[in-house]
């Protein structure tokens, strides 16, 4: 059967009962973002399944192709708090989300498929953790572009690289491959989406793996009038409204809860304290793009914010729940970073040595909306803009593991 559209791809995959995908040695395979599920990871995970796929069926379009399925990390109800990537699928490509698999998939098919081995291509990230590590079996192959971490070693493919987007790797590496660029370019709005979003319209943390893939966008939008945002009175693509579109949809946090707020977009760790295994304590760090103040003005004041993020920490069995902002301050049109931390009272001495040893690195300002802090709350401006969580998090690795 041909395929040339994602969509067409996850119409396929739908089509037949999940054991056609499960090999005579019961092995099933799938390829996954990172579990903050956002519009890189997600546009990674479908776009390296695609791809996969149409490279087998240039291989052999007779024999019988086993697909990887693409699974996106978080539980199903969550997908509706990334307004960006819900936008995306439902406005260019008519995806709902009963044509997507999700964490809970995986859980179903380990019970329902005895025996059940599950490998994985890991894109967006280089290490399973939390629940995708009782999951998943083996690694055997990986895209990213996060710090390298030196695991499964001797995967294929092993590309590790500092980019805007992981989808740009992920483009470059099929596109030396496959020949049927016309079912490619179906792809394209959905990766230059997410480069867009990861770059701020090419303006930070551009890389050449970013411009290269770029370059082949633009060449192939151009060469088919392909009309991004249908709603155009013009038949040319515009980077700018298409990117501001989607920033807007991603911005669109008005309605949620503070839970929904934290787990929009978020990751939790468990971090060793000093050189030895026997303390860990355990991390959730949700990532958000209005500030502290909007916050505060939207959920009835930093009081409220923070038994809510209290409930947060409880809920998810937490030591510390860290709320990291980034957004453009309107009245100087400066780029800001901010964090918020609620920690455990049982750790009230670690978390101010982690504070301790993170103001330096990530130039930690204490905010000023209150003159004394709550206990076990904390508030700071973040004076090195360039860290987004990427590099926060082996900062936090790194200061605890010193204690
Ligand atoms: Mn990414």
């Amino acid at each position: 059967m041909s395929v040339n559209t994602l969509r067409g791809f996850l119409e396929l995959l739908k089509s037949k009962p999940i054991k056609s995908f499960v090999t005579p040695l019961t092995r099933l395979s799938i390829v996954c973002g990172n579990e903050s599920a956002d519009f890189d990871s997600v546009s990674s995970a479908l776009s390296y399944a695609y791809f996969d796929y149409l490279y087998k069926l240039e291989l052999d379009n007779n024999s019988l192709i086993i697909p990887l399925l693409p699974v996106i990390n978080i539980p199903r109800d969550d997908l509706k708090l990334r307004k960006d990537i819900t936008f995306m699928l439902e406005r260019e490509y008519s995806i709902s989300e009963d044509l997507l698999y999700f964490h809970e998939d995986l859980i179903k098919w380990r019970e329902e498929i005895h025996d059940l081995k599950i490998n994985a291509v890991i894109v967006d990230h280089n290490e399973l953790v939390n629940e995708s590590k009782k999951l998943i079996d083996s690694v055997v192959g990986i895209i990213d572009h996060h710090e390298d971490l030196g695991l499964y070693k001797e995967v294929t493919p092993r590309i590790i690289k500092v980019t805007g987007s992981c989808t740009s790797l992920i483009y470059n590496y099929w596109n030396d491959m496959i020949k049927d660029k016309i079912a490619m370019k179906d792809m394209i709005k959905f990766m230059y989406g997410a480069v867009l979003l990861d770059t701020s319209n090419f303006k930070h943390k551009v890389e050449e793996p970013d411009r290269e893939a770029l370059k082949s966008y633009q060449t192939e939008l151009e060469s088919s009038n392909i009309n991004i945002l249908s709603n155009n009175d013009t038949n040319s693509f515009d980077q700018e409204k298409f990117f501001k579109s989607l920033k807007k949809a991603k911005k669109d946090i008005k309605g949620l809860s503070v839970r929904d707020i934290i787990r929009k977009d978020y990751k939790q760790f468990e971090f060793n304290v000093g050189s030895s295994n026997d303390r860990s304590v355990a991390i959730g760090i949700g990532s958000m793009v209005k500030s502290l103040k909007w916050l505060y003005k939207e959920y009835n004041g930093v009081e409220t914010f923070r038994e809510e993020c209290e409930k947060f920490r409880e809920e998810f069995n937490l030591d510390v729940v860290i709320v990291m902002s980034s957004f453009n301050d309107k009245q100087n049109g400066t780029f800001m970073r901010e964090m918020a931390l609620v920690s455990s009272p049982e750790i009230s001495e670690l978390i101010l040595k982690l504070i301790k040893g993170m103001a330096p690195i990530l130039q930690l300002t204490p905010h000023n909306y209150h003159d004394e802090h709550t206990a076990h709350c904390y508030e700071f401006k973040q004076l090195n803009v360039e860290a987004s969580r990427k590099q926060v998090v082996p900062c936090i690795k790194r200061v605890l593991e010193q204690l």
